[in-house]
């Protein structure tokens, strides 16, 4: 058995060229939940989805987020009534009471449809209104996940990390007139495409979350597999958790740094890392991985690390590539 510890991009894109290395049979995806929001009353998982889609094949790999070929109708026809009725789009948060009250999965990170911010294809609507729809009848996240696993023919088996509310949180230094000094990171990242300064990032629930016995079992069995996946809002939510952040003590843990010393392939992974106190870079992720016993780099990085490496081009645009560093992943689990 392997585990994955996964984020949006990054690790779901190994994934999509990992199977003859890794039998999906025997693999456990655990997904960040901290990028959940609930929109218009329905909880949408970005990170889980993502790796539900890609490996049930319908994944719309331009993006690498939402369903291949997805219509927008219903979120066009969203922005057509708010626009008729002179109602201003952007992120609307539910006002504060709100925020814990009802359903509580979803707390601190509640927006209205109005206008919804974040665009949710008319295929992708339907994963949603079924996952809320199922947690409202008494699901956990993680039965839920299961059951739009199989509605996919998903092979590896996906989790999230818990079942209990974690929302990150992004504070600016202080409010100005563009920006409110604390957001959901979609705010941020979808609203504002990460241009607000970065203070710190919280992961508000964290503190009273647990990692459910699904991922706690999968680690403590191990080996487990970092992927390049942003540090602080990919992995950071499940590091949040105190007994997860345990068990990864007493495993075998192989990282891949997204970063190739101190640059990045995309996303707003350098900004968030220097925002919360590392070094935006290889080295500032073997920091924040202090638990890792291997790492694999990028051929072109010569980070000087304390623990054992291995090297490929990290540099993923296909299948063969994910295979190439799949390969070098199962090559430093040798070394460990
Ligand atoms: N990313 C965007 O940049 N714009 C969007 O409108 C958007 C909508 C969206 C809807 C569903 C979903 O599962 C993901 C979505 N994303 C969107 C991606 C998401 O913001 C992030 O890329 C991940 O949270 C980072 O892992």
């Amino acid at each position: 058995m392997t585990t994955f510890l996964s984020g949006g991009t990054g690790t779901p894109k190994l994934l999509a060229g990992a199977e003859e290395v890794f039998d999906p049979s025997e693999t456990t995806v655990v997904a960040n939940t901290g990028d959940d929001v609930e929109l218009g009353g329905l909880l949408v998982c970005p990170d889980v989805d993502t790796v539900l889609f890609e490996q049930g094949g319908v994944l719309d790999r331009e993006y690498w987020w939402g369903i291949a070929e997805d219509t927008t109708e219903t979120h066009e026809e969203l922005h057509a009534l708010a626009d008729a009725v002179g109602l201003e789009g952007g992120p609307r948060y539910l006002p504060d009471e709100a925020q814990t009250a009802g359903r509580e999965l979803s707390r601190w990170r509640r927006f209205s449809g109005v206008a919804e911010f974040m665009e949710l294809g008319d295929h992708d609507r339907a994963v949603h209104i079924t996952r809320t729809g199922l947690l409202d009848e008494g699901q956990s996240l993680t039965e839920v996940t299961r059951t739009l696993a199989d509605a996919f023919d998903v092979p590896v088996d996906v989790v999230p990390m818990s079942d209990d509310p974690v929302a990150s949180i992004v504070h600016t230094p202080e409010e100005s007139d563009e920006y409110r000094d604390e957001m959901h990171f979609q705010e941020y990242w979808v609203a504002h495409r990460a241009d607000p300064e970065v203070e710190h990032v919280e992961f508000r629930g964290a503190e009273s979350a647990d990692p459910t016995p699904a991922v706690l079992g999968a680690i403590e069995e191990g080996p487990v597999v970092i992927g390049p996946s942003n540090p602080v809002t990919s992995i950071g939510p499940m590091l949040a958790l105190d007994e997860l952040h345990d068990a990864l003590e007493s495993t075998t843990v192989v990282a891949i740094s997204p970063f190739v010393e101190d640059r990045v392939f995309s996303g707003p992974a350098a900004d968030l890392m220097e925002g919360v106190g590392f070094d935006p870079s290889t080295k500032g992720v073997a920091e924040a991985y202090p638990f890792a016993d291997a790492f694999v780099l990028d051929d072109h990085d010569d980070t000087d690390l304390d623990r054992p490496v291995i090297k490929t081009d990290t540099e993923m645009n296909d299948d063969e590539d994910a295979d190439r560093v799949a390969r070098a992943v199962a090559d430093a689990l040798e070394v460990v």
